[in-house]
């Protein structure tokens, strides 16, 4: 029934045996998390939960208030004692160093595990439960708990539902496969309330982010060839409309969603002269090609990093950057 789980099978009857062999675990899964990396881990804790595991999910991060709805999602800590384990499993994440700055992924002397869907299986760990062509780090945890017989219930439900909807963009990216559109099926037939779910998701931001979007979308800088958009957040914007940087999260869409915009790009400051940049492209350029060469990583469509300069400066370098790759991309077909 679902495409993709024939991808799976070499490694899931591992990755069962190694969660039936263990007892405390430890959930993590990369910082700043989206509604996949707070869905999946949710789910992956209370699957874990149902099995009689003890389980404390982490995050370097706080759980974004749109994902507190989730069960568990209270629950979920921002320290941890790795010798208190005997396994780690982190889920949406395609490097341990993503996990957080300071997590501390060497001291952890179990079994070290990961279940993502970037576009790289991570090396350094003991066993990896990847496909670059789910939809969500959502849908192969829905695999892995059919494997482990852990029956769906509508908590589980919920988070990955939350996973899968984010992840695709309700359905618009073209990672929204058949079997994004089977499992979410599967889901719905738990009896989720979609509604509840989405309005929490999407229908709930506090005025302070509105508010703070107003000041965003003035910043708008298109290149000539109108191909590339760029919007900032800079600290001082954050501060007058008491928002976090994670509040942002999103509006990057509007610069991609001008007409003729390929590829666009978001600078949150961090530092005077220190931005955390994002890029969103539309079709076949890949931005996780750029990200990475600049230190970072991503999806084909969706990739961030950390740079340094001023706005000016960063825009400047970028555009070359992308303008490059867009030829190059050109000249090979
Ligand atoms: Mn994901």
């Amino acid at each position: 029934m679902f495409d993709r789980l024939a991808h799976l099978q070499k490694n899931l009857p591992k990755m069962v045996e190694i969660i039936r062999g263990s007892q405390n675990v430890l959930v993590a899964a990369h910082c700043r998390p989206d509604g996949d990396a707070a869905g999946s881990e949710l789910a992956m804790g209370l699957i874990l939960k149902a099995l009689g595991k003890n389980v404390t999910v982490y995050n370097f991060d706080p759980i974004p208030e749109t994902f507190l709805f989730l069960q568990g999602a209270n629950d979920v800590v921002h320290t941890v004692s790795p010798q208190d384990y005997d396994l780690l499993i982190v889920v949406d994440c395609g490097d341990a160093s993503l996990i957080g700055k300071k997590f501390p992924y060497n001291d952890f002397k179990c079994k070290r595990v990961f279940i993502d869907h970037h576009s790289m299986p991570y090396e350094n760990c003991d066993l990896n439960l990847h496909d670059a062509q789910a939809s969500a780090a959502g849908e192969i945890i829905f695999h892995l708990m059919n494997a482990l017989d852990v029956k769906l219930t509508i908590p589980i439900a919920e988070a990955l539902y939350t996973s899968i909807i984010t992840d695709t963009g309700s359905y618009r990216y073209s990672s929204t496969t058949p079997d994004a559109m089977k499992i979410s099926a599967c889901l719905l037939e738990t009896g989720i309330d979609v509604w509840n779910i989405c309005s929490n998701i999407y229908e709930n931001n506090p005025v302070e982010k509105i508010r703070l979007l107003a000041l965003v979308l003035q910043s708008l800088w298109l290149s000539n060839d109108g191909k590339i958009a760029c919007l900032h957040a800079t600290r001082d914007m954050l501060r007058a409309c008491h928002c976090s940087g994670a509040m942002t999260d999103g509006f990057i869409n509007y610069a991609r969603s001008i007409h003729g915009v390929e590829v666009s790009i978001f600078l949150t400051q961090l530092e005077d002269t220190h931005f955390r940049l994002s890029f969103r492209s539309r079709g076949n350029f890949d931005v996780s090609r750029i990200a990475s060469s600049l230190g970072g990583g991503g999806h084909k469509n969706a990739a961030a990093c950390t740079i340094d300069g001023t706005i000016e400066e960063i825009r400047h370098r970028v555009e070359e950057i992308v303008h490059n790759a867009m030829d190059n991309t050109c000249a090979a077909h």
